[in-house]
């Protein structure tokens, strides 16, 4: 995570750059340029969303003659799980008829619940429309009685209501199409050809959605797509006709450098630690995203609040699913936790919007969120002694009190620099008691010590690493962190690292590196010695490989800087770096 200073200073590096990109487009017609920073501000800010999952799925529930969708796996994939056949899902299909269906109330639970945008699949892996396409019949108002449009009626109740509507579109999957991917059952695989697929209707679907529901606040695409250019097509697109739209990561091949506007999680994907770059996690509130009557597994009201206090806490985004009935009825079970949610919000969403990434670690107690010179202390399971520890922070506490009753002010003392809030004997709520913390400045804390167990290797990757200047930490969606776009000097790395075993200890770095970064030179700097390094390519993409940098010593057992950095400026990444591994040598 980046230190404050660093922080501050990227920002405006970014502001200053942004505004002399859009100086310079102004001469030029359209599309209103809009930079990169200002177009994910809302998202960074609002950090809550509801997902929905809705389509012809909905009507089966997890059950197709006689076989049922176990527990834990997902609803909406019971075509491909069953391998229905196209015709027979289809006729299915007709059935739709949502009779209950109410955009303002699905719009008001969303709002009543604190979230602040709305992503509802407008065509799932099963090739279903939701809204009223021209591309196809194959949609909810030329296929069904229904006959309306419940995208164009969710758009306008957002609109009224002031949430951002959005639209999850599955580009590569399709079902329903032979050369849509995904289908083998039906369709030969031999015979397809995905590009003739996106030609034909993905990208002039994504177009539509583009053109007739107003200002999208994102879309969220899913499963990835083959090649880079098949990315940049879609990413062109949404630019074109919705500068302002944000894309989500899974737009691209997954096995490369991240592209859209934001990294997801992988599906109730959580990261171990806060990341520097904006990005989100969709999650489910029981275990399937589309309708399943089986599964009863829904998270409490405690749990949902805890999550979103963690991701929030970790720098990230909330995009929290329901699965409504094929009939339009939300679930009673998540209506009943939403709103309990929503009550939460009410009270203590300062807390939650337009935070950002706390340098704070996790406590017994539980977790913090930060905003300029304030830290709320979320409080899930009240301390025995009444006495909240917090530990790490380097600067002075001017106030402490209860987010709900600022006036009751709480004694502040400091043990051994640990921050010591005493607070009343019993928790006020029993899923997340907020107490603010006014502190002098910015948040300035104890970075990440790692520790050494006897006779072990160090092994220091982007958990602990402390980031500065364009370095960030980032995921690509197979479980894989690594620090990215450092090119310069200022673009550190560094580790705080607590030595117990002295002497010989072997270098080894392991990153994965393109053919054109090769050569480039970098710096290893161990407390007073250092050593340099030249990149070695590694392939395209994210192929890891270790390689020795040589032998550093410890004549004496404490604590060490280690910092790595690009020796000189360059016009690209350094490498994908993943791990710096220190061996004790016998
Ligand atoms: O839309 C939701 C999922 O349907 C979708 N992403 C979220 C947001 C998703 N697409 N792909 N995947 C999730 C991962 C695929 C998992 C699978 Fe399986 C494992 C497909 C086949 C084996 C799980 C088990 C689904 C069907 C059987």
């Amino acid at each position: 995570m980046k230190d404050l200073l660093a922080t501050l200073a990227s920002v405006v590096c970014v502001a200053g750059l942004s505004a002399g990109l859009s100086l310079h487009a102004q001469s030029e017609p359209k599309p209103t340029p809009v930079s990169a920073e200002q177009r994910i501000q809302w998202f960074r800010r609002d950090k809550f969303g509801m997902f929905i999952h809705w389509g012809p799925y909905s009507l089966l529930a997890g059950e197709w003659k006689g076989h049922r969708i176990p527990v834990g796996t997902e609803a909406e994939w019971i075509m491909e799980r069953y391998n229905i056949p196209v015709a027979e899902y289809r006729e299915m299909a007709r059935h739709l008829n949502p009779v209950k269906f109410n955009a303002d109330e699905w719009v008001s639970l969303a709002k009543a619940a604190g979230m602040k945008y709305l992503v509802i699949t407008a065509k799932h892996h099963d090739g279903f429309a939701m809204y009223h396409s021209q591309v196809t019949q194959y949609n909810i108002v030329d296929w069904t009685p229904f006959k309306r449009d419940p995208l164009k009626e969710l758009s306008e109740a957002c609109r009224k209501q002031g949430l951002r509507f959005c639209v999850y579109y599955s580009h590569r999957e399709d079902w329903a199409d032979p050369d849509g991917y995904g289908n083998t059952w039906d369709y030969d695989r031999t015979k397809k050809n995905l590009d003739r697929y996106l030609e034909r209707k993905s990208k002039p679907q994504l177009r539509e959605l583009l053109t007739n529901y107003g200002p999208l606040g994102l879309v969220w695409f899913d499963r990835g797509i083959d090649t880079q250019q098949q990315a940049e097509d879609f990413i062109k697109i949404v630019r074109t006709l919705q500068p302002r739209c944000l894309i989500n990561g899974r737009v691209a091949n997954y096995a490369q450098e991240l592209m859209g506007d934001y990294q997801d999680m992988g599906d109730n994907g959580m990261p171990p630690g806060g990341l520097d770059e904006a990005w989100e996690t969709p999650q489910t509130l029981n275990t399937t995203w589309g309708y399943s009557k089986f599964d009863q597994e829904w998270k409490t009201p405690g749990v949902v609040i805890h999550r979103l206090v963690e991701i929030v806490g970790k720098g990230g985004n909330y995009l929290l699913n329901v699965g409504p009935l094929a009939d339009g009825a939300m679930p009673e079970p998540a209506v009943a936790t939403l709103q309990k949610v929503g009550a939460w919000m009410q009270e203590n969403g300062e807390s939650i919007y337009g935070t950002s990434v706390s340098p704070l670690p996790e406590y017994p107690w539980g977790r913090t969120t930060v905003k300029g010179s304030k830290i709320y202390l979320h409080v899930f399971s009240w301390p025995a002694d009444a006495v909240l520890r917090v530990s790490g922070l380097k600067n002075e506490v001017k106030a402490a009190y209860p987010l709900l009753h600022p006036s009751q002010k709480l004694p502040v003392s400091r043990d051994n620099g640990v921050v010591l809030v005493s607070v009343p004997a019993r928790s006020p709520d029993e899923n997340d008691t907020v107490v603010v913390m006014e502190i002098a400045g910015q948040p300035i804390v104890d970075p990440p010590l790692v520790v050494q167990d006897t006779d072990s290797p160090f092994y220091l990757d982007y958990l602990t690493a402390v980031t500065a200047g364009k370095a960030v930490q980032r995921f690509n969606g197979e479980a894989d962190y690594y620090i990215s776009k450092w090119s310069g000097p200022d673009d550190s790395i560094t580790w705080h690292l607590l030595v117990s075993q002295v002497g010989n200890y072997r270098l080894r770095i392991r990153y994965a590196a393109r053919n054109e970064w090769r050569q480039a030179k970098y710096l290893v700097t161990v407390g007073p010695q250092s050593l340099t390094g030249v990149v070695t390519p590694t392939g395209e993409n994210f192929q890891y490989q270790a390689f020795e940098l040589g032998t550093i010593k410890f004549s004496k057992a404490g604590q060490y800087l280690v910092r790595i950095q690009p020796a000189a400026s360059y016009d690209h990444n350094l490498m994908y770096f993943r791990s710096l591994e220190l061996y004790p040598v016998h």
